[in-house]
């Protein structure tokens, strides 16, 4: 035989990643990274070996059986076996406790979402239950609802394989998923019980302990308003459902080992979270969260990609040497580099915020600085995960399209990241909501000053001047466009939020080269800076709605 190519291949993702690691050595205590590090590199080790383990087997995906032999209705869900090791993997390296917990105190956040980092990929998105369970327990604790608290949290934050729960949240309907205002499930109180009638469209990882769900309670108005947000523990303890029925698993592009269903609720036993309206209000620090985890997974996607890639540049030879030493690929790669790097210190930066605010060590401006960040870390990365991975698929060049590499599956699940949670237009929507109820950019603007005013070396210095006209540029644009009519604002919208993101995230990326300069004497995150200040942070449009003109008829 004449010519083999040489698959990718992975080494330990915590031991090499140098992104994560420089982040880790400059913002937590040497004492906690010493403790955490173990662990660390234990979910790096299995994320290598997933990978490895996952070209050697047939793919498998979730089997319902609605009917048993003798014709009872069963609803049976079987899991993929990366998604039974999933369970205790994720109970005993706490994923969800260790963003909870004490120990850490601010830095608990931070700490999680590198687990969640490194274990995303080999995890066959059983980090999306994950997700919810962990966006759950935040809302039950922001609702004050005491039985609730003692009944669910102690399952969902659990380290113990056999007690922990993992939690799903069922709002899509047929009717809405960006607009909830149509949800037709309905609750009514029989017996001083509530009881859920109606359909759930969208309801990932069926398999959960428990859900948090959206309906409307009988003879309430029409309107998001008087949804309320009701507590359900789907099945009885011996497995049968309590009054739901499994219509199907969704064939999705993607996600494909998740099991989403369509349910329907007739009679569901369920418990009222709060009051009986404002459900939407209620769920949202469930969204929130659930957002930062699909900015966290995005960025996990962007990294995989990226180290399949590099290691894949090394192996190929093409015109008579590596991929990795041609001039061309490198810029490739470079480029892929720089924007992950960026994006990497948005993600991370808000873990931070949202440490400091769950421990009630934030301000009012950084309370504020997470409510804009969230939507916008949500919506860059989704975007630029897709980007990626496709560019990964043209990298590795004919392999990279076949299924059995394992290269494509990554761009279909990437797709994902832009869609669920909140689709790129709802993030846009969702931050100018917040600037509504922020009071307005202020508190990001000052917060980028601030961390730009940490960039001193000489040659950071193209990353600063570009963050400054950057800012300048979506101030002007800004004032124009709130002075005038609302569509403006929201044609523009989605320009604005990647802009800003972009330009934010570039801020994060200088401040942590000045620091990688001065502490370890390391030019590279300098290099990934300057690199993404070269590359356009904004495309905002000058005039609003201007291509509305082009959509006016498609008939001749
Ligand atoms: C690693 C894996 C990670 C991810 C896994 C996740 C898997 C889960 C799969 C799914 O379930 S995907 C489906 C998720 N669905 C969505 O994300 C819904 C998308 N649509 C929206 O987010 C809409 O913006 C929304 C439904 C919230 C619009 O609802 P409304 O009621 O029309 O909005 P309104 O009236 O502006 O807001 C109602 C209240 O909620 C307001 O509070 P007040 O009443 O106090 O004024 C808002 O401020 C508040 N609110 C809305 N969004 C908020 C928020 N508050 C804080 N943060 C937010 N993001």
């Amino acid at each position: 035989m004449s010519f083999l190519q040489a698959a990718p291949v992975l080494s330990n993702q915590y031991l090499d990643d140098r992104v994560l690691r420089s982040y880790l050595r400059r913002v937590l205590p040497r004492t906690m990274l010493g403790a955490i590090e173990p662990d660390l590199t234990d979910l790096g080790e299995y994320a290598a070996n997933a990978w490895a383990l996952a070209r050697t087997r047939e793919r498998s995906e979730p089997k319902l059986t609605q009917w048993d032999v003798w014709g009872e209705r069963v609803d049976r869900i079987e899991l993929t076996p990366a998604w039974l090791a999933a369970q205790p993997l994720a109970a005993r390296h706490g994923l969800i406790a260790a963003g909870h917990e004490a120990t850490h105190g601010t830095h608990a956040r931070v700490h999680q979402f590198a687990l969640v980092y490194l274990f995303h990929c080999a995890s066959e998105f059983y980090t999306c239950p994950l997700a919810m369970t962990d966006g759950a327990a935040t809302a039950l604790k922001a609702s004050g609802n005491q039985r609730l608290i003692d009944r669910a949290l102690p399952h969902f934050l659990s380290r113990d394989p056999e007690q922990f729960w993992i939690c799903g949240q069922w709002m899509t309907e047929n009717a809405g998923g960006s607009d909830v205002a149509p949800t037709e499930t309905v609750a009514h109180e029989e017996n001083g019980r509530w009881r859920l009638y109606g359909r759930k469209w969208f309801t990932s990882a069926i398999n959960a302990q428990a859900a948090l769900a959206l309906a409307r309670p009988a003879g309430a108005p029409a309107g998001s308003d008087a949804l309320a947000l009701f507590y359900l523990e789907p099945r009885k303890p011996d497995g049968r459902w309590r009054n739901i029925t499994i219509d199907r698993l969704k064939d999705k592009l993607g996600t494909r080992e998740l099991p989403t269903a369509e349910i329907h609720l007739d009679g569901a036993p369920a418990e009222l979270v709060g009051e009986p309206k404002f459900g939407v209000r209620q769920i949202a620090p469930m969204l929130n969260i659930t957002r930062t985890w699909n900015a966290v997974g995005a960025l996990a996607t962007m990294r995989r990609c990226i180290a399949l890639v590099r290691d894949f540049g090394n192996r190929r030879i093409v015109f008579g040497k590596p991929l990795a030493e041609q001039a061309l690929f490198q810029d490739t790669l470079a480029g892929m580099q720089a924007e992950y790097e960026a994006a990497f210190h948005l993600v991370f930066f808000v873990t931070e915020l949202l440490g400091r605010v769950q421990c009630g060590q934030a301000d009012e401006s950084q309370q504020s600085l997470l409510r804009l960040l969230t939507p916008l870390a949500k919506l860059w990365t989704g975007k630029l995960a897709v980007a990626i991975a496709s560019e990964t698929c043209e990298c590795i060049g004919g392999v990279g399209y076949l299924e059995d590499s394992g290269i494509p599956q990554l761009l279909r699940d990437a797709q994902v990241w832009p869609i669920w949670e909140g689709a790129s237009n709802v993030q846009a929507l969702d931050f100018q909501r917040a600037l509504r109820s922020a009071g307005g950019l202020q508190s990001l603007l000052s917060a980028q000053r601030t961390i730009l005013s940490q960039v001193q070396a000489s040659e950071l210095e193209p990353c600063a001047r570009a963050v400054r006209m950057a800012a300048t540029a979506i101030a002007e644009w800004l004032q124009k466009a709130s002075a005038g009519e609302r569509h403006r604002m929201e044609a523009g919208g989605r320009e604005l939020a990647f802009g800003l993101a972009r330009t934010f995230a570039l801020a994060l990326l200088a401040r942590h080269a000045e620091w990688a300069l001065r502490a370890e004497n390391d030019p590279r995150p300098g290099a990934a800076a300057r690199r993404f200040a070269e590359h356009r942070l904004l495309r905002l449009k000058p005039d609003g709605l201007r291509d509305a003109t082009m959509l006016a008829s498609d008939s001749y």
